[in-house]
């Protein structure tokens, strides 16, 4: 496989790099500080067309293709970590129509979720519920031409400012997860309440909060697939967002890298460089490699994506590999600027505080690890 980038991936990995430097980096730290997230700048993403690399372009996307979202979010992420979840938000539930949705479907939620003109999310996660999917509790039951939904989620992004949101729910909680199915919630409905989580350790900038869902009426017409669908589409969905996922742990990973080498670079210490010490050599270096590799796994998943082929095993090491290369490439900028890291002054606090997500998010690194290991030792192959 060639991953030279071809002209067209060079021209948006610049187009993204531009924006992330222009646009988000000027006010970033104040962003982050003030927990500030800024849908204006997420209606320019849309403007950009970043929400629109795996939607065609009758929806109103770009068809760039799941190498470009890997690029796009690395860019993002680099900047901000922040502003690439608002990619995942976007993208998540635009994909999921594309694979699942009616045409009507299609033409009345994608080209805005795409623009950014609606601020999406998608509703998996509960009290519960976390790693183990099928194990939530929000029902969905059908009234005559309605699916009253009744439950709650939490840990989702966007749930207080989000407009629609893909929403996981038992039409039939006694048959496990062949009951689950899949709905296109306007979050502006009746019977629909938030509550924002704000004591967090990083994402300050990407609001987060619990969804409660009380009597809430979804017309028939807003089911996703076809009931009993959800767990798959739900699997399908979270195989595209663990992409963009690990390619923003990647970009955190990159900026720690960034910053490292231009500290040991300037930092002198016993009459020398500190990047002349061959302990912080060794960090670099591994630095270096993990971040390369971690980009590799991401670009050939993205790849056989772009070709139509199973990449639920490639994307689980992708997503796992960045995580661990996020964290680690965070620790070490860390002890690289020593307390001037744990200080405000520099960004690299933000950087370790950002890291930890990637190795919770869009599926745990252990359960990438289960998925992984079962396919190798044969128990439940990957790619079906
Ligand atoms: O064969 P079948 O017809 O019985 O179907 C089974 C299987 O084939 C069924 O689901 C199918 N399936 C899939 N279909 C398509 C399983 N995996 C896939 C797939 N990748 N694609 C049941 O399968 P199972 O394996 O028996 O299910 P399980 O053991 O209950 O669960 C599997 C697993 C643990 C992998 C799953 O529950 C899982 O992925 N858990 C992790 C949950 C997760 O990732 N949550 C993320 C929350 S959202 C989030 O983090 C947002 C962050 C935003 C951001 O920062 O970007």
């Amino acid at each position: 496989m060639n991953f030279d980038l071809d002209e067209e991936l060079i021209a948006i990995q610049q187009a993204a790099r531009e924006f992330a430097e222009k646009e988000i980096a000027p006010t970033v730290d104040e962003d982050d500080r003030a927990h500030r997230f800024r849908r204006d700048l997420v209606r320019k993403m849309g403007e950009m067309g970043f929400f629109g690399c795996v939607v065609p372009e009758e929806y109103g996307g770009t068809s760039s293709g799941w190498i470009s979202l890997v690029i796009i979010t690395e860019e993002i992420s680099r900047i901000h970590s922040s502003m690439r979840v608002a990619i995942n938000m976007q993208v998540g539930p635009a994909r999921a129509l594309v694979d699942f949705g009616t045409e009507a479907q299609k033409k009345h939620f994608i080209p805005k979720i795409v623009s950014a003109e609606w601020l999406s999310c998608f509703a998996i996660t509960e009290p519960d519920a976390g790693s183990d999917v099928g194990a939530m509790r929000t029902t969905a039951i059908k009234d005559g031409d309605h699916y009253v939904l009744n439950g709650s989620k939490t840990w989702i992004s966007n749930a207080q400012v989000g407009d629609v949101a893909l929403v996981y729910a038992y039409t039939d909680p006694k048959i496990k997860y062949k009951g689950m199915s899949a709905f296109m919630v306007d979050l502006h409905s009746p019977g629909i309440s938030s509550r924002p989580i704000s004591e967090k350790l990083g994402a300050l900038a990407s609001p987060t909060g619990e969804l409660f869902f009380d009597n809430c009426r979804v017309p028939k017409e807003n089911l996703l697939g076809k009931e009993g669908d959800g767990f798959k589409i739900c699997m399908t969905e979270l195989n595209s967002t663990r992409l963009s996922c690990g390619a923003g742990a990647v970009g955190v990973a990159r900026a720690c890298r960034e910053a490292s080498v231009q500290y040991a670079n300037q930092r002198v210490q016993f009459g020398q460089k500190i990047g002349e010490f061959q302990m912080i050599q060794d960090t670099i270096a591994q630095m270096v490699v993990q971040e390369e590799a971690a980009r590799l796994l991401l670009y050939r998943a993205a790849a056989l994506k772009d070709k139509g082929q199973p990449n639920t095993l490639e994307t689980s090491m992708a997503k796992y590999y960045a995580g661990e290369t996020c964290a680690f490439a965070a620790d070490s900028a860390l002890k690289i600027y020593g307390a001037y890291g744990y200080s405000g002054e520099y960004p690299i606090e933000r950087y370790f505080r950002d890291s930890r997500s990637y190795q919770i998010v869009e599926g745990s690194a252990n359960i990438q690890k289960v998925i992984i290991a079962q396919d190798a030792l044969g128990y439940r192959k990957a790619n079906r």
